[in-house]
């Protein structure tokens, strides 16, 4: 085929995999109807590709569904079953449905696999864990049976693997390995698997298979490149030498694969090889001719953002390798699994702006053009390639795109604009100011989310209340969380933030310069899915929206009040953003939004705000050359939000991963008075590199995960207390859980933050004793 997408959303139209999942999951449905719910929704994916234009039985169809993760069906493919699992292979090896959901969501003894981000994007998937034990096998062969399915159906898809070499890149050590152990040593163990797995693909029709290896674009998953290299050439030298097996189409996606790595792969013998043109650049014509036969998927069509595009320049690309004598076909990018189904599903945009807009469907609709472009040439296509330019060029000159005050604005920014009064003389003022106990206590910002607020949040979106009954609903709300925590004792107090549905979302909605979707949904982690906003237009803020609640909150308690706002880099993080400017310029307008609403509420008397940036790690550009300049502009957006404040005003962040040592630096560099940082499950790891760093801001380690039901006892965190004073000094040390608690229920949340108080205040005492 000449035009081919290297994935598809597979969540459904309507989210029905994500009913099918949380219903069984509820126990609510048998095992059938789930199954039959997941095939309903393969079944629509591919009978709807094939009306979009992709072909039935020439292996353009990807078969890239999920139940909860490609890289969980992947490894389970291959019997990457860490040993604590164990009981879930039974005597054959072999794993079912109920076993996968073990290993993905944990049981009452055990965690579930650690879910880290995948590339740089906000989909996270399943981390494997690989021991020098781990005996690879198939375990599983329900991709075979998907192809089978298809094949019933009329249909030769192209089923989708995560390759040998990135299984094993984004794995982690099981526990009890060797301290000098690395998944990739398990390499020669594990490509024999796949070509088993292979052979059984073959038997089931595939005539393609999909080996997903981005792990070759990366630079972040701590492997030096000539040893990826090595094991690239040796895994796809003995996969090319199967015998029995479907044509090898390697795809790489999210950045720049580079000459080497393409000439590796093409020198393995692949027939087929995936480059992401979108982020990175196209082959050279010296690797070109040096790859003989190997088709190249061209991946012109951004799999990772909602713009239409330029089509006549991914045309021209494609031309240009062909005049190289390569053999080309249409691409994405990436898999469209990161962007929404169909623009069409969303009557409420302006047409003007749904006009600028591709999502998967109209990507789809692009590839299948650009593919009848390469065979019926340019003339044939002429008249979406032109539309497309129009659109584009509409785009450019359209009001709202361009504002002029948001424009000088940022251009009259100076160095001053960037800074705050020295670290010394702001803790000064605020010690002075808040008057805190040494180990403070907080939470996060957000309170449970009961089921009570989202049919509130329902009802009112519904028009089934008004605005007044609605506000007053939350008023309740947030007086009800208020008086929680002054009965539990917490002496920082947040409002809880009942009216919020997304921390991105709900700034998308208050700032000029974003619309938001309404079907627009992609899958973040298993059930779960986000509808990102589209950010299309300069950023500014018509009027203080936050200011209300905190204040109404402040207004109930004499404790100080934690104002709650998400920083620039996490909203253009899980945003789809405009391509037209650099995202520094962009990060800039959004940080002088939030520049105001701080100002609003440091003038309404809340003399505490939190400004969370749990995606900064998330945007680290996978290319080391690149993420200097990335951490300036991000590190410098959260200062331009935050420098504003006054020195009496407490500036808190929050982070929510664990590889902090990674970014300390960076995160240093926000100047923010105080840090909170992912930590429990890490059993406070990240204490030796504060230690290292000599770190001197207010920091709270988290001291318990609130990722699970469990409710810590007050013994255990004041053990993770004492770690921490091992290495934090006392008056740096803050007293909070991991991350906001918008995903518990109330039962253990009112538990776990007793505990949590409890604990803190024992430790006060022996500080005070050992004093
Ligand atoms: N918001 C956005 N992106 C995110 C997060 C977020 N990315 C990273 C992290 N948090 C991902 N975690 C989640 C956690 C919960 C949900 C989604 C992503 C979730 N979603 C609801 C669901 O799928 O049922 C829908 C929520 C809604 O109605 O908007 O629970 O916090 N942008
Ligand atoms: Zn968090």
């Amino acid at each position: 085929p000449t035009g081919t997408i290297l994935g598809y959303p597979r969540i459904g139209r309507r989210r029905e995999l994500k009913q099918a999942l949380e219903s069984y999951w509820r126990g609510a449905s048998e095992r059938a109807a789930f199954e039959e719910a997941a095939a309903g929704v393969r079944r629509a994916t591919r009978e709807r590709l094939a009306a979009l234009g992709l072909g039935r039985d020439d292996s353009s169809i990807p078969e890239s569904s999920a139940h909860y993760d490609q890289v969980l069906d992947t490894a389970l493919a291959v019997g990457a079953v860490p040993a604590r699992f164990a009981d879930v292979l039974d005597a054959d090896g072999r794993v079912d449905l109920d076993g996968e959901f073990t290993l993905a969501r944990g049981d009452a003894e055990r965690a579930p696999l650690e879910m880290t981000k995948w590339f740089d994007t906000n989909y996270h998937y399943l981390v494997p864990e690989i021991g020098p034990e781990t005996a690879f096998h198939v375990a599983d062969s329900r991709i075979a049976a998907r192809v089978a399915e298809a094949r019933a159906e009329g249909f030769t898809t192209r089923p989708v693997l995560v390759g040998p070499v990135t299984l094993l890149l984004l794995s982690k050590a099981e526990d009890g390995a060797p301290a000098e152990f690395s998944p990739l040593d398990r390499l020669a163990d594990l490509v024999p698997v796949y070509v088993e797995v292979l052979r059984e693909l073959r038997e089931a029709g595939a005539e393609w298979v999909q080996l997903d290896e981005s792990g070759l674009v990366s630079e972040t998953l701590g492997v030096d490149a000539d040893t990826v290299l090595e094991a690239t050439r040796a895994a796809y030298a003995q996969l090319h030498s199967a015998t029995d097996r479907p044509e090898l189409f390697v795809a790489t996606a999210y950045a720049d694969l580079g000459d080497e790595a393409f000439r590796t792969l093409a020198d393995s013998g692949v027939a087929a090889i995936g480059v992401d043109l979108v982020r990175g650049s196209a082959p050279s014509a010296e690797a070109v001719a040096a790859a003989g036969d190997v088709t190249i998927a061209a991946g012109v069509i951004d799999g990772h953002n909602i713009w239409r595009g330029d089509l006549a320049a991914a045309f021209a690309t494609l031309e240009e390798l062909r005049a190289q004598g390569a053999t080309v076909a249409a691409s994405t990018s990436t898999s469209l699994q990161h962007v929404p189904h169909d623009v069409a599903d969303e009557p409420q945009l302006d047409a003007r702006l749904a006009s600028w807009l591709a999502f998967a469907d109209q990507k789809v609709g692009q590839i299948v053009t650009l593919a009848r472009g390469l065979t019926e040439g340019r003339d044939a296509i002429a008249a979406e390639l032109d539309a497309a330019t129009a659109a584009a060029e509409d785009r450019a000159g359209a009001p709202g795109v361009r504002d002029e005050k948001v424009r000088a604005r940022t251009a009259a920014l100076g160095e001053k604009d960037f800074s705050r009064e020295d670290a010394e003389v702001r803790e000064a003022a605020q010690q002075t100011a808040l008057g805190l106990p040494v180990l403070p206590t907080t939470t996060i910002g957000s309170f449970p989310q009961t089921r009570e607020i989202r049919v509130e949040r329902q009802r009112f979106a519904k028009g089934e209340i008004d605005r007044e009954t609605y506000d007053g609903f939350l008023r309740e709300e947030i007086a009800r969380v208020v008086a929680l925590q002054e009965e539990l004792g917490l002496d920082v107090i947040v409002h809880g933030e009942p009216e919020r549905n997304d921390m991105v979302q709900y700034f998308a909605e208050n700032f000029d310069g974003f619309d938001v979707t309404v079907n627009g949904w992609v899958q973040s982690y298993g059930s779960r899915c986000t509808r990102p906003s589209i950010l299309w237009g300069d950023v500014s803020r018509p009027e203080a929206f936050t200011v209300p609640w905190s204040s109404y909150a402040q207004s109930l308690t004499s404790k100080p009040v934690k104002g709650m706002l998400t920083g620039p880099v996490t909203i253009l993080a899980w945003s789809f953003v405009r391509d037209d400017q650099p995202l520094g310029e962009t990060a800039n307008q959004v940080a002088l939004a939030l520049r105001d609403e701080i100002e609003d509420l440091e003038t309404a008397g809340i003399g505490i705000i939190q400004v969370d940036e749990p995606a900064l790690r998330e945007l680290l550009p996978l290319k080391q050359a690149d993420q200097a300049d990335y951490l300036d502009w991000s590190v410098a957006s959260f200062r331009l939000a935050t420098s504003g404040a006054a020195e009496r005003t407490q500036i808190h962040t929050h982070l929510c991963y664990s590889e902090f040592g990674q970014i300390i630096d960076a995160i240093d560099g926000l100047d923010a008075d105080v840090t909170s940082i992912e930590a429990a499950r890490s059993r406070m790891e990240v204490v030796e590199d504060l230690e290292k760093h000599h770190y001197a801001r207010g920091i709270g380690p988290g001291v318990y995960d609130i990722h699970s039901p469990r409710v810590p006892s007050t013994e255990e965190i004041e053990q993770l207390l004492e770690t921490a004073l091992e290495g934090i000094d006392s008056r740096l040390l803050w007293v909070n859980p991991d991350c906001g608690l918008k995903t518990r229920g109330y039962e253990e949340t009112e538990a776990s933050l007793r505990n949590l108080v409890e604990a803190a205040k024992t430790a006060r005492e022996q500080l005070a004793q050992n004093a």
